[in-house]
């Protein structure tokens, strides 16, 4: 079955707690970190995985959009974070923070904008559990999916076929009806579902959605 990560920062804020709730039967929430230096903008910190870790049982992806997550790893670990997921264009050591998130206990993972090469992936595929796969640059919900998304997509799958890892594949950057199914196709198994694909439909109709999305690889079979 296919992951679905909503987008919190994505939620409405005035009504947290019941978007919270109504997005239960998702399989993991992504939290948005932005620092107003490698993307422009700012989003969540590790304040709000302190306060979701209060009244839901979900696990929890971050996707540190900042330059410098070694200083921070930390703070996300201690706040209830599950999976922590750097940027891979930031790190400079990245085997090195790879272990240190392991080293907390959590799951790594890294982050690729959509421009950047994978040479570097069968050198720290070792200790990853999830490459974030950006189909947008980051920085911004509801932009417009970049081209050759997929591709990209199915290179790492092939990667990861030549270990004997289980990788997940998460893309990020308007996930939808539209755009899903072929990246599903393509390896991808974890879909960030934001502003095109989930928070645009009422909050009484995030479980059926969630469900559908959960399900896209069953659908894709058939095909
Ligand atoms: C963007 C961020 C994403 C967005 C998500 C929004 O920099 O990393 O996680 O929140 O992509 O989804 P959408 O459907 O608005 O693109
Ligand atoms: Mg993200």
């Amino acid at each position: 079955m296919i992951k679905v990560a909503p987008s919190i920062m994505c939620a409405d804020f005035l009504e947290l707690k019941a978007e919270l709730l109504a997005l239960g039967s998702a399989d993991q929430f992504h939290i948005d970190v932005m620092d107003g230096h490698f993307v422009p903008n700012f989003s969540l910190n590790s304040s709000i995985i302190t306060k979701i870790k209060q009244i839901s049982s979900v696990p929890i992806d971050v996707h540190l959009m900042m330059d410098n997550p070694d200083e921070h790893i930390k703070a996300f670990a201690d706040a209830g974070a599950d999976i922590i997921i750097p940027h891979i264009e930031v790190m400079k050591h990245p085997n090195r923070t790879l272990s240190y998130i392991k080293s907390l206990g959590k799951k790594a993972g890294v982050s690729i904008n959509p421009a950047t090469d994978l040479s570097s992936i069968p050198y720290i595929i070792d200790n990853l559990d999830t490459i974030c796969v950006m189909t947008v640059d980051p920085g911004f919900a509801g932009q417009k999916m970049l081209p050759n998304m997929a591709q990209k997509v199915a290179q790492i799958n092939e990667i990861i076929k030549k270990t004997n890892k289980t990788v997940d594949i998460m893309v990020d950057g308007q996930i939808m009806e539209e755009t899903a199914p072929l990246l599903v196709k393509s390896g991808a198994n974890v879909l960030v579902m934001g502003s095109s694909g989930l928070f645009n439909h009422p909050r009484n109709e995030y479980a059926e959605v969630i469900s559908k999305f959960q399900h896209i690889d069953e659908k894709n079979l058939k095909n």
